[in-house]
């Protein structure tokens, strides 16, 4: 049973059992409330203590059994709080380090509460497209009053127990040993006669209830509109200051029952499990022996080396930044300063904590000054030849031992580790632009990277606050290499008879953060021009629309030439549809004698999307990403991909791989077909009736 039951002079306590983090699944419902009945039949006990073992009082619900019968069998949530709250024996929930979502509400169902300081006090249920379903949206109003309870429950923001000493919902916030004072305010409560407070019987006390719950409406209905749990968040709690706490229950449940079937909260609970999927490696154990990281090298204060510098420099790792050139390197430690003044002025770093940063980067010319650094990232021009000189000189100068990281976006990383004497310790790690901004970190595993540098990486990257998906050696690894195959198919619908606006509009609509054209404009056309070069050397199979070649031919690199894709006027970021490039486009269509045809925003979502998928399951097949999730994952924190859909892979589970098979099947039928390969898995995942992700 995840539930242990200990008496102590006259005190029951109840200890939640179930690792990691107490997760209310069944058994461990069932055992709280077997608990709760060998207290009653227990004449010696007077109180009951309710607490957690291990690393939280509760993290709440066990997501891990949504939409399993075992999330609605009785002993239900629902059922576990109302045994506690009519306990005729006082119930006191001792509250340390986490108490989130039905875990909260389980402990709003107690008579009394307790807290250690520092724990994190929330009901975060919104974040994963719910909202609380077992009374915290009528009992956390009576405990902490209207306002605070409607901004947590919104937000899903945890807030430190210390801060909610004053709020009315502990008793008591304990310093020292939390179990000794949850005995001895039991034996307390347990002396006394009379009922015992339930916070079902408060009163939500409100000057104007009925006007701040409208601003809450409309403070939601700007923030949130791809998700509907948010809104509903406030149906419950409305319902409970209008109608009394009976009928706010009632609708919070039927709320409840109907947001855990939303695509938007699968796709946030799949987001949930994603992020901690990626950091997992089926062949690198759990508890590999990671290497000591104390200080880091970075080669290259371009754009990408500073903004690398910065991601280690905030976690207080001490940086040194090499260059070949004093004012090259002088302007990327100015650059780095400048960044943080900018979050300096937005209020967001102290100045004494600017200047802490700084003084842990030491700029350098020399390669000597990486002799002690315990990991080395370049940073440097992407061309295999200039990464082969860098990787050489590591090789002589770095120390044994010391993991020595490519930030490549394109390049072969075990052609690159063959530079050196120690392909073991080499790896990929790709940043995304800025690197001091995006989630994102491809871990680029070579075949001879050693296990222990990967998990070394991968354990940086959480301190780093990356989300670091691991992916194989292929052209583009994960995230580059299905862009392409998106971006492919835009070209062609602009041949076909779409307009750079059109296609962006429809892709922004489905949710994409930027269209294919205004993104390009913005990372430089030049980039994918030099790429599509090299492609045609390489693959010259693959057919590509040329048309991009002949903006580019035109000198339009996108914003940088203040124009591209689109016209852009000094200083205004704004993207004006071309006229100059919807007839260079119209030209183009006539001189391949493609009769332009209207494109239908459905097409243009299902070209471009199921391209990624497509390609995404290419990626599955051959091994370069383990699990679909990790796909979704690069998507979600990498590539402005809607999260309300969950990610590629999780959209086409959600939209059925029998109907994706039938569209690439169709457009594989169509003019520039030869494109569309479907992958085999597909079909076959289709013909068995089973998604990506089961
Ligand atoms: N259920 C199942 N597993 C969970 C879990 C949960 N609620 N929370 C965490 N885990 C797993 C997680 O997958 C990971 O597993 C391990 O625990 C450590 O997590 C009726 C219905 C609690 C603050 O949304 O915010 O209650 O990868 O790496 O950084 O109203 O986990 O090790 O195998 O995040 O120390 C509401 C979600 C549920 C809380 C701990 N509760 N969890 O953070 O560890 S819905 C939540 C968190 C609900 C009721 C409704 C965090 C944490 P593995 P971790 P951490």
């Amino acid at each position: 049973m995840a539930v242990d039951y200990t008496t102590h002079d006259g005190v029951a306590v109840i200890t939640l059992n179930n690792p990691p983090v107490n997760g209310l699944g069944l058994s461990t419902r069932a055992g709280i409330v077997d608990g709760l009945e060998r207290a009653q039949n227990d004449p010696a006990v007077k109180a009951i203590v309710l607490t957690g073992a291990g690393k939280a009082f509760s993290g709440g619900a066990d997501i891990t059994e949504f939409n399993t019968p075992k999330a609605t069998q009785e002993p239900t949530l629902g059922t576990v709080i109302r045994a506690v709250e009519n306990s005729p024996k006082p119930v006191v929930a001792a509250i340390h380090s986490v108490a989130m979502g039905g875990g909260l509400e389980l402990a709003l169902g107690a008579h009394y509460r307790i807290a250690a300081p520092g724990a994190q006090i929330a009901l975060p249920e919104v974040k994963l497209g719910i909202l609380p379903g077992a009374g915290g949206t009528q009992r956390l109003p009576r405990a902490i009053g209207l306002e605070a309870a409607l901004n947590m429950i919104v937000s899903g923001a945890p807030v430190p127990s210390e801060q909610l000493a004053d709020s009315g919902l502990f008793d008591e916030v304990v310093e020292g040993d939390l179990a000794e004072a949850a005995l001895a305010f039991a034996r307390k409560v347990g002396a006394k006669t009379g009922a015992h407070p339930k916070v079902r019987d408060r009163k939500i006390e409100h000057p104007n209830a009925a006007g701040f719950i409208q601003f809450a409406r409309n403070t939601v209905a700007g923030i949130a509109k791809q998700f509907p749990a948010p809104h509903k968040c406030i149906d419950a709690v409305e319902a409970g200051v209008k109608n009394g706490f009976d009928k706010g229950l009632a609708l919070e449940r039927e709320c409840f029952l109907a947001l855990v079937q939303t695509p938007e909260s699968r796709a946030l609970r799949h987001a949930f499990f994603g992020e901690r999927a990626a950091s997992k490696i089926a062949d690198v154990p759990a508890d590999t022996p990671v290497r000591e990281l104390k200080q880091v090298g970075v080669i290259g204060a371009g754009t990408m080396g500073g903004g690398i510098a910065m991601n280690f420099l905030n976690a207080g790792i001490p940086v040194t930044l090499l260059e070949t050139k004093q004012e090259a390197l002088d302007r990327g430690v100015a650059t780095i300063r400048k960044n943080y003044e900018a979050t300096v002025k937005k209020g967001k770093l102290k100045p004494e904590a600017l200047e802490q940063r700084m003084a842990l980067l030491k700029p350098t010319l020399s390669y000597d000054d990486l002799k002690d650094a315990d990991l080395i990232v370049e940073a440097v021009f992407e061309e295999l030849g200039v990464k082969e000189q860098v990787f050489r000189r590591l090789d002589e100068v770095a120390k044994p031992g010391a993991i020595l990281a490519s930030n490549t976006s394109t390049l072969d990383v075990d052609k690159i580790a063959a530079f050196t004497r120690r392909p073991q310790d080499v790896v990929g790690m790709h940043f995304f632009s800025p690197a001091n901004v995006m989630k994102l970190l491809e871990v680029v595993r070579g075949k001879e990277t050693a296990k222990d540098v990967l998990a070394t990486v991968m354990k940086l990257a959480k301190k780093i606050k990356k989300t670091a998906v691991v992916s194989g050696v292929c052209d583009g690894f994960i995230g580059n290499r299905m862009i392409e195959q998106y971006v492919r198919q835009a070209l062609f619908m602009l041949e076909e008879g779409a307009l750079p606006a059109q296609v962006d509009r429809a892709i922004e609509k489905f949710g994409f953060a930027m269209g294919p054209f205004r993104m390009s404009d913005l990372a430089g056309n030049d980039i994918g021009w030099a790429i599509r070069k090299r492609r045609y050397i390489e693959h010259p199979e693959m057919h590509y629309s040329k048309i991009a070649d002949r903006l580019c031919e035109m000198g339009r690199f996108g914003q940088k030439t203040g124009g591209g894709w689109y016209d852009y006027k000094a200083g205004d970021r704004t993207a004006y549809p071309s006229k100059v490039v919807d007839e260079m486009i119209d030209a183009f269509s006539k001189e391949a004698n493609t009769e332009r045809r209207k494109i239908s925003d459905e097409e243009i979502v299902e070209r471009l999307v199921f391209a990624l998928v497509n390609e995404g399951a290419k990626i599955l097949e051959e091994g370069i990403a383990s699990k679909a999730s990790d796909i979704d994952m690069v998507y979600l924190t990498g590539y402005g991909f809607p999260l309300h859909r969950g990610g590629p892979m999780l959209y086409a589970d959600t939209v059925g791989l029998y109907n994706v098979e039938r569209a690439i099947r169709r457009y594989a039928a169509r003019p520039n077909g030869d494109a569309w390969k479907l992958a085999p898995s597909i079909a076959k995942l289709a013909a068995e009736g089973r998604g990506f992700n089961g």
